[in-house]
């Protein structure tokens, strides 16, 4: 294939077939033709190559189509692995899709179409989408979590996780939305309404499956230190898990109803404990039933069924409006230093699910304690005196919180400093046996069920005990008993635990969720003649989303979830990109199984993501967030139709830093389609030439200055900052008047404009002669000495104190600086009767002559 002609040395593309403007509708399909024939982005290893895996945030492939949000992502995490490719390291560039999940669920609710269809088609046109945009996926990867091939894995790694006990069966307190038929984790909850659809949601106990994530709080929060993770991704991940230093404490119960056993409390100030003048015990505390007095007991009850129903923001809010509740159980415990006794107070303000469920209460020095003391009349005592010069206001009227002295606490403590005081407790404690220092965790365990049809069934099921196995059958309701206490594994040679079909994907009000209606599925007879029940919770959809990245390093693997080598090759991930709403959730949760599974030897790398980016959200043309009610959203096929998939990929770059949040700016798509078409048209129009005077000084200082800026933006991933330099770069060669243009600079153009828009660059390079794809190219170089203006200025000293200032070529000699200086007449004056002893040059930045 050739297609230029060729005078002299001096080529020009227009005589070829090419079109005579940028028609993105017959370029683009082209070229991504050409990539996928030729498999072009196919992830291979070289033996002594470095690689980057460039991975993106995989989308849910919902009803409305990608929005112009996710090809922000997706082209700044191409342009680093289109980038990459050209600096001669092997790419993994993987896509795929988390499909899974409720709206697919709830479309299939309301059309009756199977959740399967209605996702694989949904799939189909993000995959198209995807495809109109250029990005260089290794599509040969390509996978879905709902594939029943990565299923399998996806539940072999749970009972992994079952098998090293981080997955145990517990009845917890549960968010249950009746509206949406599941349980929900709290951070799916907002005002105590579901976050999907607003629906209202109790607190019910549930037989659940949990995740033992707390027994990675530790590595997960320590581990962070070593991440290059926006700064707002690492504190919200650390206030997630929420590390703190303090002390367990016990209180030895003193009512004589009550038994043995003490009240164990977490504290975070030690120091304090002289100031304790009452316990308080969560609502949901077992010990609550067990101390109350019989004359407190219906008023305690009462206020326990109360408390049920709220959630624990309800509970935890404060403000002065916000009044705490409580109840005095009329039982009491032993100060364990001081030996007085204290009441135990039932109250909400406490929660089950942190520290110990129990608290010591000091009103001086707590805001919540001391909220509750004044409204109960509980005593107040101050432990803890400001330093001097405070102005904080009495105790008795307000929480001192800070830290100080120890008053009031006896001869071991009086006079400590709060980090002193804190040591000294925590040794009398230790030594009494009466509690001990303790590291605790905000972080819970992950509920990890759902009572809904489509996600992953857990691989678990149950004997079932019934009169006579062989007459009776749980499929038509005779009677019997599921053995949820002695779960089962289903054996691996068993995996994928497939979903039934069913017709009705309805959650109904059954909280063991819907499969518990596909009988069939539900009840099986084994090899011993007994019945058995499966499991009739599914995974959350957070699961497949856990492991996604190690299965893109081996996707065809049928003997294991992914290999050895693969990890090895692959990972981990070098460059994360996404949307900051998943700073938390999905990011701890990976983790979570990455660090098991590195515990499990499966991968040898302790962190998944080496690199995080999160990209801005882009708003409405109004500054508002996009939504379908405000009418505000842009397709981006609307935009590809119009303007072409490379103008939405330069658009999206140019529109400001990668990070920020931006308006979409329609106006601004024509400057970028400009830019395109004028690096289209030098290269189509205009003549090349290799002769070394058509690169003229001008010319080839700015194409140096040009390469070097344009590699350290895409290095920092500023990108909009090298799509302006190229375009000074541009409008630069075609102002030239001259007949034919420098190949070279042209050539380099093309090469660094090519990763922000490919289709271009390819038909550009194609243009040139070139008979290849310019994807692996080598990137341009540039020499250092060409990118320093020739003249800079230089401030003259004399002794020191700055006389002057001249302009000299950068890299002028001493002599020719000193002969500028002195044609100064103010350097010269100050030089008038001396004489020289010394001159200090530091080329491009100072002269300094000292004289005498
Ligand atoms: C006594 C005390 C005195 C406290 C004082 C604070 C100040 P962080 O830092 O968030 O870990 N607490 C412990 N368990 C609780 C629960 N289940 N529900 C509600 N509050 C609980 O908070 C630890 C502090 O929160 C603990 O230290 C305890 O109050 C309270 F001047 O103990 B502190």
């Amino acid at each position: 294939m050739k297609f230029v002609s060729v005078f002299n040395n001096v080529v020009s593309a227009s005589d070829g077939p090419f079109p005579a403007r940028y028609e993105h509708e017959v370029i683009e399909p082209k070229w991504q033709r050409y990539w996928a024939e030729r498999e072009t982005f196919k992830a291979i290893r070289r033996p002594g190559k470095g690689k980057k895996f460039v991975l993106d945030m995989f989308p849910y492939p919902s009803g409305s189509g990608l929005h112009v949000g996710h090809p922000e992502g997706y082209t700044a995490s191409d342009v680093m692995a289109r980038y990459w490719r050209m600096c001669d390291l092997d790419v993994l560039h993987p896509m795929g899709w988390d499909s899974f999940g409720l709206p697919a669920e709830q479309h299939a609710i309301n059309t009756g179409t199977h959740p399967g269809v209605t996702t694989y088609e949904n799939i189909a046109n993000f995959r198209r989408q995807l495809k109109s945009l250029g990005f260089s996926y290794d599509w040969s990867r390509e996978l879905a979590t709902t594939d029943w091939d990565y299923v399998r894995w996806t539940q072999w790694i749970f009972l992994q996780l079952y098998n090293k006990g981080l997955a145990e069966q517990s009845e917890v307190l549960v968010n249950w939305c009746p509206a949406l038929g599941t349980v929900l984790a709290n951070e799916e909850i907002i005002d105590g309404k579901s976050e999907r659809g607003d629906h209202p949601v109790e607190r019910l106990p549930l037989r659940q499956w949990v995740l033992k994530i707390t027994k990675y709080a530790e590595e997960l929060e320590e581990d962070l230190k070593g991440l290059d993770w926006p700064e707002g991704t690492i504190t919200a991940q650390k206030l997630w898990i929420g590390r703190s230093e303090g002390a367990r404490v016990m209180f030895p119960l003193a009512s004589p109803g009550a038994g043995p056993g003490s009240v164990e409390v977490f504290t975070t100030r030690p120091d304090t404990l002289m100031g304790v003048t009452y316990v308080v015990l969560a609502p949901e505390h077992p010990l609550v039933e067990r101390v109350t007095s019989e004359e407190r007991r219906a008023a305690v009850r009462a206020y326990v069924r109360e408390a049920a129903g709220k959630s624990d923001l309800d509970r935890t809010a404060t403000g002065k409006d916000k009044g705490k509740t409580g109840v005095d159980t009329g039982a009491k415990v032993v100060h364990p230093l001081s030996g007085e006794e204290l009441p135990i107070w039932v109250a909400d303000y406490v929660l089950w699910g942190y520290g110990t469920g129990a608290v010591m209460a000091v009103p001086a020095h707590d805001e919540r304690d001391h909220a509750f003391a004044t409204i109960f009349g509980l005593p107040i005592k101050q432990v803890v005196a400001p330093d001097a010069g405070s102005d904080a206001p009495p105790v008795e009227e307000e929480a001192f919180v800070g830290e100080g002295q120890a008053v009031n606490s006896g001869p071991l403590l009086d006079g400590q400093p709060t980090s002193e005081a804190k040591k000294v407790v925590v040794e009398e404690l230790e030594k009494r046996e009466r509690g001990a220092a303790v590291v605790n965790y905000r972080l819970r365990d992950w509920v990890f069920s759902r009572q809904r049809y489509w996600g992953e069934p857990i691989p678990i099921y149950f004997p079932v005990d019934m009169a006579d196995h062989d007459k009776g059958d749980p499929r038509k309701d005779d009677p019997h008993t599921i053995r949820f206490d002695q779960p089962i594994p289903v054996e691996e040679a068993e995996l994928p635990l497939k979903l039934p079909d069913m017709d009705n994907f309805a959650p109904g009000n059954d909280p063991q969720g819907c499969l518990a209606r596909a009988k069939d599925w539900r009840f099986f007879k084994k090899s011993d003649g007994k019945w058995y029940a499966r499991e009739t919770n599914t995974m959350p959809q957070w699961a497949g989303s856990c492991w996604y990245y190690l299965r893109f390093s081996d996707p065809t693997n049928s003997k294991r979830a992914w290999g050895e080598e693969a990890d090895e090759q692959w990972l981990p991930v070098d460059l994360y990109v996404g949307g900051q709403e998943h700073a938390v959730l999905h990011l701890l949760y990976a983790r979570f199984w990455h660090k098991f599974l590195f515990d499990l030897g499966l991968t040898k790398h302790r962190e998944p993501f080496l690199k995080l980016v999160h990209q801005g959200m882009i708003l409405g043309t109004d500054g508002e967030k996009m939504s379908k009610s405000r009418g505000n959203v842009v397709n981006p096929d609307d935009v590809v139709k119009e303007f072409g998939g490379d103008a939405l990929r330069l658009y999206e770059m140019f529109m400001g830093p990668l990070e920020a949040v931006k308006p979409w700016q329609t106006a601004q798509v024509a400057g970028v389609v400009r830019f395109r078409d004028k690096v289209f048209q030098l290269v189509r129009n205009r003549e090349m030439t290799d002769s070394a005077e058509a690169m003229d000084d001008e010319t080839l200082r700015l194409m140096h200055k040009t390469i070097k800026k344009v590699t350290q933006d895409v290095e920092t991933l500023s990108f909009n900052t090298a799509i302006s330099t190229m375009m000074i770069f541009a409008n630069h060669l075609a102002s030239r008047k001259t007949e034919a243009l420098p190949r070279a600079a042209v050539e380099n153009l093309v090469l660094m404009v090519s990763p922000f828009a490919p289709h271009l660059g390819e038909e550009c390079w194609e243009m040139l002669g070139h008979d290849h794809s310019l994807a692996c190219h080598p990137w341009p170089r540039y020499q250092e000495e060409l990118t320093v203006d020739d003249f800079v200025k230089l401030g003259v000293q004399v002794n020191g104190k700055t006389r002057g200032e001249v302009s000299v070529p950068a890299d002028a000699i001493e002599a020719d600086v000193m002969a500028a200086a002195m044609e100064q007449e103010k350097v010269a004056s100050f030089l008038d009767g001396k004489r020289v002893v010394k001159v200090i040059y530091v080329p491009g930045r100072i002269l300094n002559i000292v004289a005498k």
